[in-house]
């Protein structure tokens, strides 16, 4: 068994910010999979919020996607995903904050929404967070391709999964990444070919039609709730 194990469910996007951490740094692990439509009573003993993803390593158990990624970061030093300027560290910890607090509850909130004028308010609301992705962030922070430079971080690997899910915001909702958003485009594109991404990434359909709990405003999960409630 290896020493490192991620607890999943097929389709979470901040289970796959951590596999794309395992997976980047070359970490040996252990993936396992739960249904969160009947959660294990093993896996609701271990997680306090009944939530995706977990770690386990040497007999702790650790949840929530960046606090995961940051641990990974500490603990496998190799192959390092953040910068090693504090400054740097600091501006790489405010886009992670940004990525959960500023711009992931906004993609929820406008698959959730239900009638005309709240999609177009939430629409805009999402729109305002890419463009200060766009000019605030890959804008200023350096000329790399990536969001700290020329290297992957987990700023990259925090964003990501929500970017990709665009797709069925467009299917669902009509949106579409601004067109002046050149430089988040171009980064969505090289992302899309990293081995961590298409390793860890469900095909558009599949996503489409996992969603469409949210498209509909029927999930009765609890990322739904807290995303309502956000
Ligand atoms: N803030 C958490 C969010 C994790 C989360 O919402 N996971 C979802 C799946 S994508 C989950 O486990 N939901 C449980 C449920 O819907 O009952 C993190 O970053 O890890």
């Amino acid at each position: 068994m290896a020493e490192v194990e991620i607890i999943s469910s097929s389709t979470c996007p901040f289970a796959q910010r951590t596999r794309m951490a395992l997976i980047e740094k070359g970490i040996d692990h252990e993936l396992t999979a739960i249904d969160l439509n009947d959660k294990p009573d093993w896996f609701l003993e271990i997680s306090p919020y009944g939530k995706v993803p977990v770690l386990r390593h040497n007999g702790a158990v650790i949840f929530e996607s960046a606090v995961i990624n940051e641990y990974l970061e500490e603990v496998f030093p190799d192959r390092p995903l953040m910068p090693s300027d504090p400054i740097r560290r600091a501006q790489a910890r405010i886009w992670i904050d940004f990525a959960n607090v500023r711009f992931t509850p906004h993609v929820y909130k406008l698959m959730l929404a239900q009638d005309a004028d709240a999609q177009a308010a939430q629409a805009e609301r999402l729109t305002n967070a890419m463009l200060m992705m766009e000019h605030e962030g890959l804008g200023k922070l350096g000329d790399g391709s990536y969001w700290m430079g020329d290297d992957i971080s987990l700023v990259d690997l925090t964003f990501l999964p929500h970017m990709q899910r665009v797709g069925v915001l467009t299917h669902y909702r009509d949106f579409q990444i601004p067109d002046e958003c050149v430089l988040l485009k171009g980064w969505l594109q090289l992302m899309s070919q990293r081995p961590s991404v298409t390793e860890g990434s469900a095909s558009l359909d599949v996503l489409i039609g996992n969603w469409r709990k949210y498209a509909e405003n029927t999930s009765t999960g609890t990322t739904a709730a807290d995303m309502r409630a956000a």
